[in-house]
Order: structure tokens, then C-alpha cells, then sequence
């Protein structure tokens, strides 16, 4: 039987990804719920040929819902994902505000699927950061082999990952600065303006001197990998650039590493795109991977100095690996698991 399904931030950047990839990959469902603010609540969104009135969800009751999709930021999934799941909804959350709790398994399908052979203790599925999704995949088919026991993590982030307002506010800060180099441009999504910048702060700044963005993707990639002991540190950049995420990752292993013998591992990664060659053919670019699926994975190299370590350039579309593609590979894997019939009594 298909399955009933919510979708809370229908009308942000993730939400829209959802039914593009609904869409895209034939996603079958018994009914569809788009949920948002009270601000669109009222509006219709069209899918499929049928006009979808947007629900508030301060009054939408999720009792009925099967699979509620949560992609409206984490003060939001803090306030209602748990109501939602107590109300009977397996959660699929994209947001920081779960993600770390023992209760909750932070999934990445081709990761550690295992995960989602049993419904979570908090009725839960938490999606990681879309930063650390691509690179825990690609090093997925290495590990086995050359024992990762070190990442270091430099990350290129698009706009896109402050949603829909963070792209608008790049666009315009663009325009505005190339009609007049001194013009004043606004930063609310951003702490200075993004438009012809960097800006090495990614969510809020922590006592550590790390950013809560390079935090996550520290303590994701233990819980995703299960290794509690791996070290992992990170660099995570905001860049001028629309949608997909970038990353320069440079990993140490036990065991030396051989070029070949990477590439090889790569390619028969799952849903990884290995880019190798002279010239531009070498490496995935976000321009050239935008709306696609996979990881794309380029630059490839051992270190010069130490043969234990090796260099990748990795790239992603962020609102869909890194976001609904994923959270959508999860709901496909549990309905194909049985799962929703398995449903405890008290959820
Ligand atoms: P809305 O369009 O009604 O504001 P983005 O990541 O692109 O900024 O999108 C954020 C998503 O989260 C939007 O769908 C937005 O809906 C939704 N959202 C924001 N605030 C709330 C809220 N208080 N309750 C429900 N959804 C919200
Ligand atoms: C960004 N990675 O690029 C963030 C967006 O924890 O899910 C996603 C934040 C998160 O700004």
C-alpha cells in the first residue's frame, strides 16, 4: 500500500526539491500534504495536474500521515517533529535539532542503512547536514581498504543552503554591486554580503572557535561511520555560488594508499560519479553538477609527502544529496523494507 505523506516547508528550497524529485523518480503516495507557515497557509502549490491547498502547521494534525518530511528549519522540527511522530508519523527531519540524540538515527542510506530496519525509538530518522552526507559517502568504499583514521574538511558552500531568502539575497547583493561597485548591500541571511565574497562562518560561532556547521559535520560523520574515534576537523566557507556544495577533503589512512587502486574503489562507489583526466574532465564544478543526483568526485590524489593520505575535490547538489534526495532515499528504502506496517502501537 502507499503511504500518506506530509511535507512541512513545502514552499522553501528543500520542500520544492521534494516534489521535483517525487516527480523525477515516480514517488507513489496515497495522498500528499504540503505543510508550511501560517503566511502561505491557503496558497495552492500544483503537482501532478491537482491544485494542493498549503496547510499551517500550527493546526495540521499528523494522525493518518505515515511519513512526514520536516524541512523548515530546526526551531521549527524542535517545536512540532515530535508531536508529529507521538501523532503517528515516521519523521524524516532534515534539520540539526535531532540529529545527535541516541533515540535517533542519523541516516545516509548508502552509508549505514541498516539503520532502517527498525522504527526509531523517537519515531525519528534525522538526515545529516548537507556538508557531511557527500563526504561520508565517498570515503564509504575507501575505509574498508586504507582505514580512514583522519579528515580534514575545507568546505565551499552555496548560497542555496540558506534557503530560497539566501539565494535572493545573493542575486540581488550581485546586482546591486555590479551596477555600482559601492553600493550598500544588505546581509540578514548572511553575516557580511556573500555577493563577489567569502565568508568563513557558517551558522552560529561556538565557544571552540569552531562554527556550529563545522561542529556538525565533526560529530556527524563519528555517528554516521560509527566510529567515535575518528578525527575529523573542518573549514566550512559560504561562496558566491547559487546551489551545490563544494569540498576539498584531505583524509590519512593506516595504509598506504595507491592512486589506481582509489579510483577503482570509487567508481564502483554507490551513486558516485569519479571525474579523472588531463584537463577539466578531472573535476565535478557546482555549475556542472547542479540538479543532478550523485556525488561527484574529482581531484583525486595521494598526498606528496605522506603515501597514508589522499586528496579529493567532492561536489553535490546540496538541496538534493544533501537534503531531499536523501531524506526521499530513506523513505524509499523503509517502504521497500515493510517498515510503515511495522509501526509500534504507541507511535
Ligand atoms: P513559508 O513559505 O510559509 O514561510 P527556505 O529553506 O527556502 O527558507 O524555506 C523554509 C520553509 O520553512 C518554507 O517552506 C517556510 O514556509 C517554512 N517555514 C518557515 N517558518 C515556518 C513555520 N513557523 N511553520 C511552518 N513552516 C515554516
Ligand atoms: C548551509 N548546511 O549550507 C547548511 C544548511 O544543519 O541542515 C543546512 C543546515 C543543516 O547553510
Amino acid at each position: 500500500t502507499q503511504p500518506v505523506v506530509a511535507i512541512v516547508g513545502a514552499t522553501g528550497a528543500v520542500g520544492t526539491t521534494f516534489l521535483e524529485l517525487f516527480e523525477e523518480r515516480s514517488f507513489q503516495f496515497k495522498e500528499l500534504h504540503l505543510v508550511a507557515s501560517p503566511r502561505s497557509a491557503g496558497k495552492t502549490i500544483q503537482f501532478r495536474g491537482k491544485s494542493y491547498e498549503i496547510k499551517n502547521l500550527e493546526t495540521f494534525d499528523f494522525t493518518g500521515i505515515d511519513i512526514a518530511f520536516f524541512s523548515a528549519g530546526t526551531s521549527i522540527s524542535k517545536k512540532s517533529a515530535r508531536r508529529a511522530a507521538q501523532q503517528g508519523a515516521l519523521v524524516i527531519d532534515n534539520t540539526n535539532a535531532f540529529r545527535m540524540d541516541a533515540d535517533t538515527p542519523l541516516v545516509v542510506p548508502q552509508v549505514n542503512r541498516h539503520q532502517l530496519q527498525n522504527w526509531p525509538t523517537s519515531g525519528i530518522y534525522a538526515n545529516p547536514n548537507c556538508a557531511t552526507i557527500p563526504v561520508v559517502r565517498a570515503l564509504k568504499p575507501l575505509d574498508p581498504v586504507f582505514g580512514v583514521k583522519k579528515v580534514i574538511i575545507s568546505t565551499y558552500q552555496a548560497a542555496s543552503g540558506q534557503g530560497l531568502t539566501g539565494i535572493e539575497e545573493l542575486r540581488e547583493g550581485t546586482r546591486q554591486l555590479i551596477a555600482d561597485e559601492k553600493s550598500v548591500v544588505k546581509a540578514e541571511r548572511f553575516q557580511v554580503p556573500l555577493a563577489f565574497n567569502l565568508v568563513p562562518n557558517i551558522d552560529a560561532m561556538q565557544e571552540t572557535g569552531f562554527t556550529l556547521e563545522e561542529q556538525k559535520m565533526i560529530q556527524e560523520s563519528r555517528k554516521i561511520m560509527e566510529r567515535p574515534d575518528l578525527y575529523v576537523s573542518s573549514t566550512a566557507v559560504r561562496v558566491p555560488v547559487i546551489n551545490c556544495h563544494s569540498e576539498a577533503v584531505y583524509f590519512e589512512c593506516e595504509r598506504p594508499l595507491e592512486l589506481e587502486r582509489m579510483l577503482e574503489l570509487l567508481r564502483g562507489g554507490e551513486e558516485l560519479q569519479v571525474y579523472y583526466g588531463p584537463g577539466a574532465e578531472n573535476y565535478p564544478t557546482p555549475r556542472t553538477v547542479r540538479n543532478q543526483n550523485d556525488v561527484h568526485v574529482g581531484r583525486i590524489r595521494v598526498d606528496a609527502t605522506n603515501k597514508n593520505a589522499g586528496w579529493l575535490w567532492i561536489v553535490s547538489d546540496n538541496l538534493r544529496v544533501g537534503a531531499a534526495l536523501n531524506a526521499l532515499q530513506i523513505a524509499e528504502e523503509v517502504i521497500a523494507n515493510g517498515l510503515l506496517a511495522r509501526k509500534p502501537l504507541a507511535a
